[in-house]
């Protein structure tokens, strides 16, 4: 696979270089105010490979939607969901890979998912109470021991075959991902009773087993949930971090790291526990547990005056209700039947977006992929809602890391944009 991906990647690389030694000063958009102002929204800076959004389509991954990808991708029974090492393939070497091709990932990263015991001494050195998320970000970073890239610089390896060692530290990073993660939810949820990894088992499914579930159920799920989460072009707060952080020529254990401290914040990744939050907060203050519409419709106006945020909803980039929320959707129609927490989330998709929409100023009213991730992983028992963030970075590595790769092997300069003081901004609009 590595010397299949550097074939691909290194004409990509003779193109980014030509473009960029022959158009440089080629004029490709303008800059509004506005963009500087609210999150620079909209302006072509970045150049990701790996999936595209489309504000009213949603991702496509190599030129496939997600429905496409539910299709096309190698999965271990006919009838199951894709297997995440298959997207992994795709997002790298651009073809839909064949089952032998996803087979030998699966076991390439079972090879490679040995993690170091200072990194779970580590995690068990932080308290109990810290969140997932903080144990999740400091594991990957105390991980940076192994990193094989730092050691190659340090040997003063010729910038030329830097993708190399980090195509090592990303397929060991994503290997280990799920352990690190299992060990995290066993560790606060399960008194410590550790599940140890089986070698046998798919990426996926052995995150499902090391968790405690090993059920096809939840397994099918984790499969579908760790292909939907995986990318979602460059500009998400996750992807845009590790590659600013990647650009500084930061090892990837460092760039994932700081990735997954933004994934944390409420605006991103957060969110998908936020749902649940909320979802219970409003059932415990309406006192029941089958709130009517008009109930629903009220407590919404009530958070928003609140001057919160209704979670799950919206997008700083899509336009239309998120696929991801509408695969997740089809699974919970195809497999569960009558579960009071989807039955909530299905109720909220017809009450909020009338109201969203109503107030004017919010560009997106309909659901992004959290609004329903949290009510799966309910339903089959996967109750610990603080934790769920955490699944969302196992998940998003196969990306953001896959970038990282292409990053390197393109020679992308370090990121440095420009700022100014406020003032600024305002003599261009006011004069001085
Ligand atoms: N509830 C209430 N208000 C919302 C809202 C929501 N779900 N979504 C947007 N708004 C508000 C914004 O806070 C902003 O208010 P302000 O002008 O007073 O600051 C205004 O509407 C305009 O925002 P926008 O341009 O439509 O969105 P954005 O690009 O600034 O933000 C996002 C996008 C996702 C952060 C926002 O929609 C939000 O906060 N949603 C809820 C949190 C959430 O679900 N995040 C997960 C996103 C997906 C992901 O990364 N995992």
């Amino acid at each position: 696979i590595k010397y299949r991906f550097f074939e691909k990647a290194s004409k990509c690389s003779k193109e980014f270089q030509r473009i960029k030694n022959q158009h440089a000063d080629k004029v490709i958009a303008q800059v509004t105010l506005g963009q500087v102002l609210t999150g620079m929204k909209g302006i072509p800076l970045l150049v990701t490979d790996t999936s595209k959004l489309d504000p009213n389509e949603g991702i496509r991954f190599k030129g496939y939607s997600i429905p496409e990808l539910r299709e096309k991708l190698p999965k271990i029974a006919p009838d199951g969901e894709p297997l995440p090492e298959g997207l992994f393939y795709l997002m790298l070497i651009g073809e839909i890979p064949t089952q032998e091709d996803v087979a030998n990932l699966s076991k390439d990263f079972a090879t490679r998912a040995h993690v170091p015991q200072h990194v779970f001494d580590v995690i068990d050195a932080m308290p109990k109470n810290s969140r997932p998320m903080t144990q999740f970000s400091a594991a990957i970073l105390a991980m940076a021991t192994e990193s094989i890239f730092q050691k190659a610089y340090r040997a003063g390896v010729n910038k030329k075959y830097y993708w190399d060692s980090t195509y090592e530290d990303v397929m060991n990073l994503i290997a280990r991902l799920p352990h690190v993660a299992a060990y995290i939810y066993r560790r606060n949820f399960h008194n410590e009773q550790h599940i140890e990894p089986n070698p046998r088992l798919d990426w996926a499914g052995n995150l499902s087993h090391m968790m405690g579930f090993d059920s096809e159920d939840v397994k099918r799920l984790f499969r579908l949930y760790m292909v939907i989460h995986a990318d979602h072009e460059g500009g998400n707060v996750s992807a845009h971090t590790a590659h600013l952080v990647g650009s500084a020529l930061s090892n990837p254990y460092y760039a994932y790291a700081a990735a997954m401290t933004g994934l944390a914040g409420p605006l991103h990744g957060f969110a998908n526990q936020d749902v649940i939050h909320w979802i219970f907060q409003m059932t415990e203050d309406l006192d029941t547990e089958t709130p009517t519409d008009e109930q629903v419709a009220a407590y919404i106006k009530q958070t928003m005056e609140e001057g919160r945020v209704i979670p799950g909803y919206g997008h700083a980039v899509l336009r239309k209700t998120d696929p991801r929320f509408t695969a997740q959707q089809e699974f919970a129609e195809k497999y569960i039947k009558d579960d009071p927490m989807i039955n909530l989330v299905n109720q909220l998709y017809r009450v909020v977006p009338p109201i969203l929409s109503n107030v004017g100023k919010i560009k997106n009213p309909w659901p992004n992929v959290d609004a329903f991730s949290g009510s799966l992983l309910y339903h089959y028992g996967i109750k610990e809602y603080t934790f769920y963030t955490v699944l969302f970075g196992v998940s998003r590595a196969l990306g953001v890391l896959a970038s990282l790769i292409n990053d390197r092997v393109y020679g992308m300069p370090i990121e440095r944009p420009t700022s100014h003081p406020l003032h600024w901004y305002r003599d261009m609009v006011d004069g001085d």
